[in-house]
């Protein structure tokens, strides 16, 4: 049996990539899995969900970052099995969306080097994707989420560069990441081009 392939889309809130990752979901069909982060239902995504949608509800930023982190390790084993009973599994949002959006917040001492520690041993994605744009917020509007402010998503978008400078550090070497800009493209067109990605993957790694 051939290992399944982790397959990352990860960027800014509203570029897509939940529309996105369903319709790679039914393109790659019954073979494949879905996974998205934060995982909300889990005891500490449950957690996490209070966190993003009740303001009054006060964590320190430490631990909401752990947190997180945990929640990837909640399904790590079941990501690993997924793959190694020969599914594909695809992720919305992972490890970079951990760091970039903790960093950016800039507490004190929360640094890259100090947000990537609990992610440290989470199985790598054998493709990242990852969308990027300049007008997300014209194009659909933020929600009412904590983090959906326009001035903290240019900071999360600086540190999304930083993040994979840093992940081509052998220590920590993210492979085969695209960027895709797809601002002003249709979910028609960025579809297209997830596809021929990923399917070129397959076929050649
Ligand atoms: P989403 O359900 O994909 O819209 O994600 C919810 C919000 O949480 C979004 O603003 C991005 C942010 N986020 C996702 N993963 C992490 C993480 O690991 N750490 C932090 N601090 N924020 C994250
Ligand atoms: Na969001
Ligand atoms: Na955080």
């Amino acid at each position: 049996m051939t290992r399944g392939r982790l397959i990352l889309i990860e960027g800014l809130d509203r570029t897509g990539k939940t529309t996105q990752t369903n319709l790679l979901l039914e393109k790659l069909g019954p073979n494949a899995q879905l996974i998205k982060f934060p995982e909300r239902t889990t005891p500490i995504g449950k957690l996490i969900d209070k966190y993003l949608t009740e303001r009054s509800f006060e964590l320190a930023d430490q631990a909401v970052h752990l947190l997180f982190a945990a929640n990837r390790w909640e399904l790590s084993h079941q990501i690993e099995a997924l793959l190694r009973s020969g599914k594909h599994v695809i992720l919305d949002r992972y490890v970079y969306s951990g760091v970039a959006y903790s960093s950016a917040k800039g507490v004190r001492g929360m640094d890259l080097q100090w947000c990537i520690q609990p992610e440290k041993g989470l199985i790598k994605p054998d493709l990242t994707l990852f969308f990027t744009t300049d007008t997300a917020a014209e194009r659909q509007g933020f929600g009412d989420e904590r983090y959906e402010v326009e001035e903290f998503q240019k900071k999360v978008k600086v540190k999304f560069n930083d993040v994979f400078k840093m992940f081509e550090n052998p220590d920590y070497r993210v492979n085969h990441i695209k960027i895709l800009d797809v601002g002003n493209k249709t979910v028609e067109d960025v579809a297209a081009a997830v596809w021929s990605l990923v399917s070129d993957h397959i076929a050649t790694n």
